[in-house]
């Protein structure tokens, strides 16, 4: 069976042929792997490269520690992730300041940004992991930052307000398009995904950017957008919020029988989960040792018993009997 591989695939096999270093090739291999069109004429080559990269990756470890591999690695923390993506001086870094409490370099030159920096957000009850990053340029990524950007739950894309905006979104979505990354709703490329994206226009209050806003919103209505001054503070507020909605979860309150709930740290499940998972989120034992349920919420009796296959909504307090 021929194997119809496509650009991707061959643009990552490329990228393994150059890459000099370990950390390199498992990047370029995990690139492969993920672009890989999955279907019975690739199988043997998929389990080549599974192989390649478990031998590298024990390598790897074995050198310098899972750190020295993917320094772009950033370990997941609260409701969901979102990287930030943008070309150089765009304004990365002064948002992930402005809305965490993260140490972040803002400069008046390009590229100085040079490794990941995480920070929390503040929405209502929960927080939202933003992870500011090294540029993005027509040429490309910096090394072993996609592996991040797959990964994460969503995407910031930051667009200069005071620069060609539409120049600005042909880099940045070429780049996503080009790695089969897109927007949800619209055909993904054969081994390419859809990823949440929202659309920051950055420095609001620079002349001139917000007509440049209103002609970008025009030509991309389908992909959520927002326009803001890091600087002045205009419309901040508003990123938590839709991150939050974009992130398609809920969160449940659980209470021990007898107990008001704990309604300080919700549980964050996807959406459409039910009693079962939330007792499997808590503990892994209580999946199996759940008895019964009770539900206090908006779309439920106070207290009414619920069944296991129950689906939560957001903000339920659910009381876990075993
Ligand atoms: N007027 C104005 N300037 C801003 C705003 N946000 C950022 N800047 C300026 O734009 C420049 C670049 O900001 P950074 O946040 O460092 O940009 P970056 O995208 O992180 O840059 P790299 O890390 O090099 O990719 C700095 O001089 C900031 O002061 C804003 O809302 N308004
Ligand atoms: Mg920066």
């Amino acid at each position: 069976m021929p194997a119809n591989l496509t650009p991707m695939y061959l643009k990552a096999e490329e990228g393994f042929r150059q890459a000099k270093t370990v950390a390199e090739k498992i990047a370029a291999l995990e690139e492969m792997s993920a672009t890989i069109p999955k279907h019975k004429g690739t199988e043997k080559m998929r389990a080549d490269i599974r192989r390649r990269l478990a031998k590298l990756r024990e390598a790897g470890e074995k050198a310098k520690g899972r750190s020295g591999i993917d320094a772009f690695y950033v370990e997941k923390h609260g409701a969901g992730q979102f990287v930030l993506i943008g070309t150089p001086n765009c304004g990365k870094s002064a948002l992930v300041g402005a809305l965490t409490k993260a140490h972040v370099t803002v400069a008046p030159y390009p590229f100085s940004t040079h490794g990941p920096v995480p920070g929390m957000m503040n929405y209502e009850d929960v927080q939202v992991q933003l992870v500011d990053m090294p540029p993005v340029t027509a040429e490309g990524f910096v090394p072993g930052m996609i592996g991040a950007v797959r990964n994460a739950d969503g995407l910031i894309i930051c667009i200069d307000l005071a620069a060609d905006v539409l120049q600005e979104m042909d880099i940045c979505l070429g780049l996503l398009d080009a790695r089969g990354l897109v927007p949800p709703g619209r055909p993904a490329p054969e081994g390419g995904a859809a990823k949440r994206m929202l659309i920051v226009g950055t420095k609001l209050d620079v002349p001139g950017a917000a007509e440049n806003f209103q002609a970008l919103r025009e030509l991309y209505r389908d992909v959520p957008m927002l326009a803001t001054s890091a600087e002045k503070g205009d419309h901040l507020g508003e990123i938590p919020r839709m991150c939050f909605r974009m992130l398609d979860v809920v969160r449940i309150y659980s209470k021990e029988p007898g107990k008001p709930p704990d309604k300080d740290r919700p549980f964050v499940l996807p959406r459409g989960s039910t009693v079962l998972d939330l007792a499997a989120a808590i503990h892994k034992d209580m999946a199996t040792s759940l008895k019964r349920a009770r539900i206090w919420g908006a779309n439920t009796y106070e207290g009414a018993p619920a069944p296991r296959d129950h689906v939560l909504s957001d903000r339920d307090i659910v009381e876990l009997h075993v």
